[in-house]
């Protein structure tokens, strides 16, 4: 049971733990805003899945909530700031591939990244949550999994047509996900999240979303790599 003594002795309400906090916080607040936005915008690129992606969106304005209660349990101001930079890149990804009306890239970055990026954060998290914080995380990331399963789903209908691009939307994106962990190691951890298994959870839920959608695992060792170990 490591992980119960390693809670055990975490002071949830040390300055050392808050300052952490209020970064790790506010990513996650940005990141459930910014989701949000970018389910709202792939209900205008999809007109058949409208209903179903607005009602995605409205989950995520639903999880910035919680979070945002959560920074409040903890008497914590979450630096939004920090958090706008920290999601700068991929969110102008997105912009710009929505503009294009490029879909596929808009669901590897939104549907297959960022939620597995934050499947894997909120696994990790969630034990070594305070017990208000691991409440509301365990609520939120079963909706993360549907989230994935939207752009999985999807992605699988229309892979052949798809793979190009998504081939290059990784290639560009993935990179900038291991830029973003490094970022957050040293507040991760300070929370009891190891850096290690964010990336091995990270690994797990991206290999598989790309199993699901119909690639050889020849091809996802190659994809998965990208950028790694720069
Ligand atoms: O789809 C979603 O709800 C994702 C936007 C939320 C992003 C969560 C980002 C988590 C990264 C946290 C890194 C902590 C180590
Ligand atoms: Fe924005
Ligand atoms: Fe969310
Ligand atoms: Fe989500």
């Amino acid at each position: 049971m490591q992980q119960l003594a390693a809670q055990s002795e975490i002071d949830f309400h040390s300055e050392v733990y808050k300052d952490a906090y209020s970064r790790i916080n506010a990513i996650v607040i940005e990141g459930e805003q910014e989701a949000h936005e970018n389910y709202l915008a792939l209900a205008e690129l999809l007109p058949e899945q409208k209903d179903e992606l607005i009602r995605l969106s409205k989950m995520e304005s639903r999880h910035k909530k919680g979070f945002e209660s959560c920074g409040r349990n903890l008497q914590v101001t979450p630096d939004l700031q920090f958090a706008k930079e920290f999601f700068a890149r991929l969110h102008s990804n997105f912009q710009t591939a929505a503009a294009e009306g490029k879909v596929v890239t808009c669901l590897l970055i939104q549907s297959l990244i960022i939620e597995c990026f934050a499947i894997a954060a909120y696994n990790i998290y969630i034990p070594v949550a305070d017990p208000f914080a691991r409440k509301i995380t365990e609520g939120v990331v079963k909706d993360e999994y549907s989230h994935l399963n939207f752009g999985e789903v999807w992605l699988k209908e229309h892979f052949e047509q798809s793979k190009a691009e998504l081939e290059a939307a990784n290639r560009q994106n993935l990179p900038i996900v291991w830029k973003m962990l490094n970022q957050v190691e040293d507040d991760a951890r300070v929370l009891a999240m190891e850096k290690e298994a964010l990336v091995e959870d990270f690994m797990i839920q991206y290999g598989g979303a790309l199993s699901n959608i119909g690639f050889t695992t020849r091809d996802i060792m190659r994809l998965s790599v990208y950028g790694i170990a720069g």
